[in-house]
């Protein structure tokens, strides 16, 4: 659908409330996701889509629009911002830079494990959070899981932050990750997704990072055979709307909307988990090497100057303080 063509729709609605004609009116929301089809986050908003379809009587749908088709995340997140698109599934890191309190998650190795992450985010920490992208025009709706995000490189396992010296490693658009990266002794370079597999092959980078499903799912570990899991960053998915659709919706439908995202988290999770194992045993079966015996406690004591950089109110300083002291 167009953009004008959108824009009636969410109109329509919004005059449909004051009148009978509310149960026709036809609400398609359109969703961003830089993965391919099949992927557990465009599962997950495929799945959310068929709830709200099948409780309204097919009057909401959601259209996803995976493989990058609307742009990569850098465009998405600002065509969300402004209200041209009406939701997106991204990581939290490409939005650190626009809402300071999304780069709390993102920290390095400031979750003991995923099950930590889970009780952060599924409670009072992640809703601060989404009511911090609020001022950015971005209403949270569902948090998703990304596992673990560690170093893969074409040149040489990296068993230390020693053995990051001097290599380009691609990032995201996040000037957290890219302080990651340089406390470790490596050059960050920020770049969007669809760019690093060619990156890769040519050489202008020698490494980036990212969990086992995006490792495999972008076919990376076939140009780059080292795969570190040293874990650094759990930063979670997030799927947001814009507050420009929302504020046109009725507060019932908000409500569905609500419930939908919320019953799409535990469906993702259960996908997550089987693809995660399902990449590993691509890799595994590509002869890849994995350094999976890796001493964190370097890579850890690294990561000061990263805390200092980016936690720098005391609402920020509360946030990691909460997150670090939840048992
Ligand atoms: C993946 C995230 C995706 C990011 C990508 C990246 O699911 O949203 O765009 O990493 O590294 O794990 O850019």
């Amino acid at each position: 659908m167009t953009k004008a063509l959108r824009a009636i729709t969410v109109a329509a609605a919004g005059i449909g409330l004051a009148s009978a004609a509310t149960a026709q009116d036809q609400i398609v929301l359109r969703s961003a996701d830089t993965h391919a089809d099949g992927y557990p986050t465009v599962e997950a908003v495929e799945y959310m889509g068929e709830l709200l379809d099948g409780w309204t009587n097919g009057r909401i749908t959601v259209e996803v629009f995976p493989g990058r088709q609307l742009g990569e995340e850098r465009d998405t997140i600002e065509q969300t911002m402004i209200g041209a698109l009406d939701m997106n599934r991204v990581n939290l890191a490409p939005l650190n830079n626009i809402v300071p309190e999304t780069a709390i998650p993102s920290l390095p190795y400031i979750f003991r494990s995923i099950d930590h992450m889970h009780r952060a985010m599924d409670g009072e920490i992640g809703q601060q959070i989404f009511a911090a992208m609020e001022e950015q025009g971005l209403v949270g709706l569902a948090y998703y899981d990304s596992g673990a995000r560690s170093f893969y490189n074409t040149v040489r396992p990296i068993t230390s932050p020693a053995d990051m010296e001097g290599l380009r490693i691609r990032v995201q658009n996040s000037d957290l990750f890219v302080s990651m990266v340089e406390a470790l002794g490596a050059n960050a370079t920020p770049m969007e997704f669809g760019q690093v597999y060619d990156a890769l092959r040519t050489g202008v980078i020698d490494g980036a990072e990212n969990n086992w499903p995006s490792y495999e799912s972008t076919r990376h570990f076939e140009v780059a055979n080292y795969y570190t899991l040293d874990q650094h960053s759990l930063s979670p998915e997030v799927l947001v709307m814009s507050k420009v659709t929302w504020d046109a919706l009725s507060a019932a439908d908000q409500e569905l909307i609500r419930k939908a995202a919320a019953l799409s988290v535990p469906y993702m999770r259960e996908l997550w988990n089987e693809r995660v194992e399902a990449s590993r045993a691509a890799v595994a079966a590509n002869g890849n090497e994995v350094i999976s015996e890796v001493d964190k406690q370097p890579f850890i004591d690294a990561m000061g100057p990263v805390y200092e950089q980016f936690v720098t109110t005391p609402e920020l300083q509360d946030l990691v303080d909460r997150i670090q002291s939840m048992p």
